[in-house]
C-alpha cells in the first residue's frame, strides 16, 4: 500500500509510521505534517534516508498540496490536529482551522481523487465527562464534548460520517483514550512529570488531582489503527481503551515511587477550566469484531516510558529548550517539498 500518513511527525502519527514501516516491508509511507511546535520530525530520524518513507512539509488546510498527494495514494490515516486541551483554552481558532477545516480539506481531496480511503483518528473526549459510577463510553455514546479541542474534533468526525453517507467515502473512525509512551510532548502530563522529575522539578497536579483518565501504550493504539485499516468495517466507529482507569493522583503516585521521588514532588496548582471528570472506554466492539486487545500492562507501559525518558534526556531536553525547532533547517533541507510522492525511482 501507498499511504499518507498526516500529522505523522507528532506523538502518536511518528509511533505509528515506525510501527507500520516495520511491519509491512512492502509499503511506502508519505508523511504530510506542518511542524507546528508539536511535530519534531527527528522522531523519524530513523527513517531519514529510507526511499519508503517521504516527508513533506505543509498543511492538511493547504488545498491544492493536498489535491496533489493525495493522488496515487490507497490510504489516508489522519492524525494531524492541535491536540492539547490547555491550548485550546488559551488559544482555540487554531483548533477549528486544523481539526475542522484541515479535516474537510482532506475529505474532499479524497473524494475527488476516486474515494481514497479514509482512516480518522480520534478521541474520547468527544463524548464528553463521566461520573464515577457511569458506564464507559462505547460507539452508542450520544458526543458531549465540552473543550474547543474536543468540540474540534467532534465537528472533524461528524464530517468524515457525512462523506461517508453522502458521498460513499470509504471511510472509519477509531476513538481513542489517553496515550502515552515515547515520543509524547512533554506538555501532557505523562512526559512533563517524567521530565520534571529527572530535572529534580515538581509536577503540577491540577485540581484535588482526582480526575481520571484510561491510558493506553501507544503501540496498543497503532495495532488497533492497523486492524481497522485491514479489517473495519467501512463506514464504522471503533473505541479503542487501555483497561487502564486512574486519578491522576494514583498515576502521580505511581510515576514518584517508579521514579523513588517523594510526595513533596507534587505541587497542587489551579484547575483547568471545563476540566473533564473521567473518561474510560468500553472497546468490546473491537475486540468482538477485529480481535484487537491492549497488549502492553500499564505497569509494563509506564516503566519503559520512563525507561524511555530516561535514556533519550537530549530528546526532550533539545523539545524543552525549544532547539528542536531548529532541526529541520539544518537536517532536512533536501528532504521535500516533493509533490509526486510516489513518482520517485525505484
Ligand atoms: P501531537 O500534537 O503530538 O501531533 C500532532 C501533529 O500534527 C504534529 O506533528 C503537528 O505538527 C501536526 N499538525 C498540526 N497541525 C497541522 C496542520 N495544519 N497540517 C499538518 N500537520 C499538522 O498529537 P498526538 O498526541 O500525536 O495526536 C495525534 C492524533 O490522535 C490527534 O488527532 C489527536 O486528536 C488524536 N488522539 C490523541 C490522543 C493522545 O492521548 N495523545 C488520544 C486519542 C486521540
Ligand atoms: O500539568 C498537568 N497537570 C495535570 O494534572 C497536565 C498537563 C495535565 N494534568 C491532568 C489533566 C488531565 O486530567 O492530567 C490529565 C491528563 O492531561 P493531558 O495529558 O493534558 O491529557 P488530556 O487532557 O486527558 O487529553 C489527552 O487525551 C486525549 C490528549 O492530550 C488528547 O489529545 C487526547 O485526545
Amino acid at each position: 500500500m501507498k499511504i499518507l500518513v498526516t500529522g505523522g511527525a507528532g506523538f502518536i502519527g511518528s509511533n505509528f509510521i515506525h510501527y507500520w514501516l516495520k511491519k509491512y516491508p512492502e509499503d511506502d509511507i508519505a508523511n504530510l505534517d506542518a511542524l507546528t511546535y508539536a511535530g519534531n520530525p527527528e522522531n523519524l530520524k530513523e527513517h531519514e534516508n529510507n526511499s519508503r518513507y517521504t516527508f513533506i512539509k505543509g498543511d492538511v488546510c493547504d488545498k491544492e498540496l493536498v489535491n496533489e498527494l493525495v493522488k496515487g495514494v490507497d490510504a489516508i490515516v489522519h492524525f494531524a490536529a492541535e491536540s492539547h486541551v490547555d491550548r485550546s483554552i488559551l488559544g482555540p481558532e487554531v483548533f477549528v482551522r486544523t481539526n475542522v477545516l484541515g479535516t474537510h480539506n482532506l475529505l474532499e481531496a479524497a473524494r475527488q481523487n476516486g474515494n481514497i480511503r479514509f482512516h480518522h483518528v480520534s478521541t474520547d473526549e468527544v463524548f464528553g465527562s463521566l461520573g464515577p459510577k457511569d458506564p464507559a463510553f462505547s460507539e452508542t455514546t450520544p458526543y458531549n464534548p465540552r473543550s474547543s479541542y474536543s468540540a474540534s474534533k467532534a465537528a472533524s468526525d461528524h464530517l468524515v460520517r457525512a462523506y461517508y453517507h453522502t458521498h460513499g467515502l470509504p471511510v472509519t473512525i477509531s476513538n481513542c483514550s489517553n496515550n502515552y509512551g515515547p515520543f509524547m510532548f512533554p506538555e501532557k502530563m505523562i512526559p512533563l512529570f517524567v521530565t520534571n522529575l529527572i530535572e529534580g522539578k515538581k509536577v503540577p497536579l491540577y485540581g484535588d488531582g482526582m480526575n481520571i483518565r484510561d491510558w493506553l501504550y501507544v503501540e496498543d493504539h497503532c495495532r488497533a489503527i492497523d486492524a481497522i485499516i485491514n479489517k473495519g468495517k467501512i463506514g464504522e466507529t471503533y473505541c479503542i481503551g487501555g483497561d487502564s482507569e486512574k486519578t491522576n493522583k494514583e498515576l502521580t503516585q505511581t510515576i514518584l515511587n517508579l521514579m523513588e521521588k517523594g510526595e513533596e514532588m507534587i505541587e497542587f496548582v489551579k484547575d483547568r477550566p471545563g476540566h473533564d471528570l473521567r473518561y474510560a472506554m468500553d472497546y468490546s466492539k473491537i475486540k468482538n469484531e477485529l480481535g484487537w486487545e491492549p497488549a502492553v500492562s500499564f505497569d509494563q507501559g509506564l516503566k519503559k516510558t520512563i525507561d524511555w525518558y530516561k535514556n533519550n534526556q537530549a530528546w526532550w531536553t533539545n523539545v524543552k529548550s525549544g532547539e528542536y525547532l531548529e532541526y529541520y533547517k539544518k537536517n532536512l533541507k533536501n528532504s521535500i517539498l516533493r509533490k509526486s510522492l510516489f513518482s520517485r525511482q525505484p
